[in-house]
């Protein structure tokens, strides 16, 4: 028997597969499932967390929180709200219909640059009329190398899934986007026993109601290689962890032609001879995406730092 095979179980790191509260469900490496405790007055642990555990009457004790290769989370004025841990990408899903907000996806985008985690962008109900146009606006982010991934997850499942799979398998994946886009179809599609899975995770925390507003661990594969995570929506999405002078080089599309402007330290707001947006006055830089900075710049200005 090797070392490894005779240690116990609770000695290896285990994963967060779900948070409430104090409390989270990890799941060791042999697959089984724990209850457990956290220390302090309330957990800042996050699905996708590693953690040291300890076993404690039915359940167990999270003893210790391994590194985080990277964390995604939005922070507004007043509290800073954790999306997932040691993601290998995140998948951002629009839909042609109903129509949904740029800024969002952009900040989006910004949060999860800022947090080293690569993007992939969904469009989905292209069998829907006004696919062209909806294609048309994601083609600045395409052109700054975002795979952008067309998909009728109800009307063409199959299709679908012979798209994602292939981008899907072997990596943790956090699902993000505003309601209505199809995020529930996608893991009903692409999850087997997703149902299943979520109630699993209910019974275990004995706190079904809430599940359906935290983010949710399910595997996409009975390897346990690739994991989808769904998130819950959001109102907003507040970018205060981001010092506006680092904005523009979290934009690549701006970023591209930052080097160009007369002074190191430009805004790209009105100082003259600004490359940023002579760019967009080219039609090099889209006009949305300018806006969208020049917004989020005042914004995240009035941040004391
Ligand atoms: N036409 C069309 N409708 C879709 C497609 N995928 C999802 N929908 C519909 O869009 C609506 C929202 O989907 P849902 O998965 O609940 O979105 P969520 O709010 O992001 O979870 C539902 O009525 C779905 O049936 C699609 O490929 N084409
Ligand atoms: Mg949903
Ligand atoms: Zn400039």
């Amino acid at each position: 028997m090797s070392a490894e095979a005779r240690a116990p179980e609770h000695g290896a790191a285990a994963l967060v597969v779900a948070t409430f509260g104090r409390h989270v469900l990890v799941e060791t490496p042999a697959g089984r499932r724990v209850h457990c405790q956290t220390r302090g007055k309330k957990s800042d642990l996050v699905v996708g967390d590693r953690v040291r555990w300890q076993p404690a009457g039915d359940g167990g004790v999270v003893t210790g929180l391994l590194p985080r290769r990277n964390l995604l989370f939005r922070r507004d004025e007043w509290r800073s709200k954790s999306f997932a841990a040691n993601l290998d990408q995140l998948l951002y899903l629009v839909a042609v219909q109903p129509p949904s907000s740029e800024a969002q996806l952009a900040r989006a985008l910004i949060a999860a640059r800022a947090a080293d985690v690569p993007v992939l962008i969904g469009l989905n109900k292209i069998d829907l009329p006004g696919a062209a146009g909806a294609r048309e606006r994601l083609a600045p982010y395409a052109a700054m190398g975002v795979p952008v991934v067309e998909l009728a997850l109800k009307a063409d499942p199959a299709a679908a899934r012979e798209r994602l799979a292939p981008l899907l398998a072997a990596r943790v994946t956090l699902l993000l986007g505003p309601s209505g886009m199809g995020k529930s179809t996608l893991v009903n599609r692409l999850v087997p026993g997703a149902e299943a899975q979520v109630g699993e995770i209910s019974r275990a925390l004995n706190a079904g109601r809430h599940t359906t507003t935290r983010s949710t661990w399910y595997w996409l594969d009975d390897e346990r290689r690739g994991a989808l995570i769904d998130s819950p929506g959001f109102q907003e999405f507040g970018l205060r962890q981001v010092e506006p002078a680092r904005l523009a080089a979290l934009m690549p599309d701006l970023a591209a032609h930052a080097a160009g402007c007369r002074f190191t330290n430009c805004t790209h707001r009105q100082e003259p001879g600004c490359a940023v947006r002579a760019a967009a006055e080219a039609g090099l830089v889209s006009a949305s995406r300018l806006r969208i900075y020049a917004e989020l710049y005042e914004e995240l200005s009035a941040t004391a730092w």
